[in-house]
């Protein structure tokens, strides 16, 4: 494990953000069956070290873009677990007014100005933000996140080119967790990897492990730096696994939708085990210390779930309110 040597207190946020992802997306496979939660969720359970490694290194200004998987990346991001829980129950004081749903997160004081289950669609957006940032100077970056389905888009090529050559401050984050719905990445692209892809337009590119928090937040960090220091963008590779089917609350190996060697494999890289045993291996925190951060989040689930529940209904005299 690449342990970051980093202040306990800097530890400690970092347990905390893969804790309330991992625990906040537990809650929704609990409750999914009851059908109070109408959106189809993606979910992203084995993946949330990703969002955490990237979305701690950003500031609360900087532009994240998402994908139709997006619960990790907003929560990373700071998004309050309210407005996520009350818009995954369609209700009015959801971050969409309960019409979005979960592929649909927003929260523009988060930095956080859309996510797009159109597949390929944050990365030009992320784009677009950059070069705005760019362009005004306010020292702004933005991330686009996407998976490895997205990168067979013409999107993420053409964004590569256009960010190459205006150096815009952008990250390319790649999950990629090797399936596009249900289909194997090794089925789709050829062998060169998706990090290749940006060696091609000039831009520094990396296949890192996603699995590893450490090294999430070691390759982030410095990517955001060179973007901030006018270095241009960078593509990050992450190499990750989805628990869960494509989306539900469900596994899909039952359904020959994937090996179950294969997923108990990297059952066994959990990201948040790994980060934990480091954590406590390392010596500065105890198991009381990270219990009773669990604790206060679950707590925090709780008040967000209840909030969720007890919002009301979006007016339907409200319909057409947004459509052209
Ligand atoms: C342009 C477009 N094509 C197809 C779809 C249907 N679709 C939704 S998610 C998905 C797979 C995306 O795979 P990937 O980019 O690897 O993301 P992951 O689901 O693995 O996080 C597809 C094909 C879509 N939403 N948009
Ligand atoms: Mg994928």
């Amino acid at each position: 494990m690449n342990f970051p040597n980093l202040p306990q207190s800097e530890l400690l946020r970092l347990y905390e953000s893969l804790t309330r992802i991992r625990l906040f997306e537990e809650r929704i496979v609990e409750r999914y069956h009851e059908q109070e939660m109408k959106t189809p969720v993606h979910l992203c359970l084995g993946q949330e070290a990703v969002a955490v490694g990237v979305c701690s290194r950003l500031a609360r200004e900087d532009y994240i873009f998402s994908t139709h998987r997006s619960h990790g990346h907003c929560i990373a991001k700071g998004m309050p677990l309210r407005l996520i829980a009350a818009e995954l129950y369609g209700r009015e004081s959801g971050c969409a007014g309960g019409r979005g749903g979960s592929m649909h997160l927003v929260a523009p004081d988060w930095g956080i100005p859309g996510s797009t289950a159109i597949v390929g669609g944050s990365i030009p957006l992320a784009a677009g933000a950059a070069l705005s940032a760019k362009m005004q100077n306010n020292g702004r970056i933005a991330v686009a996140f996407f998976g490895d389905g997205a990168s067979e888009e013409g999107s993420f090529h053409e964004s590569l080119n256009f960010a190459a050559l205006h150096a815009l401050p952008l990250i390319f984050v790649c999950e990629n967790n090797f399936y596009a719905t249900n289909s194997p990445f090794k089925a789709r692209q050829p062998e060169c990897g998706i990090a290749a892809k940006g060696a091609g337009y000039g831009i520094p590119s990396v296949t890192a492990d996603g699995n590893n928090l450490g090294t999430v937040y070691q390759v982030a960090g410095e990517a955001i730096e060179r973007a901030r220091s006018g270095g241009g963008p960078s593509l990050l590779e992450f190499e990750t696994y989805r628990w869960k089917g494509h989306v539900g609350p469900a596994c899909d190996f039952e359904a020959g939708c994937r090996p179950k060697d294969e997923l108990e494999r990297w059952l066994e890289r959990c990201p948040h085990r790994l980060y934990r045993d480091g954590l406590l291996g390392s010596g500065q925190v105890s198991c009381a210390d990270l219990d009773a951060i669990e604790r206060n989040l679950r707590h925090e689930i709780d008040d967000a779930f209840d909030f969720a529940r007890a919002s009301a209904w979006p007016d339907p005299a409200t319909l057409l309110e947004h459509v052209c």
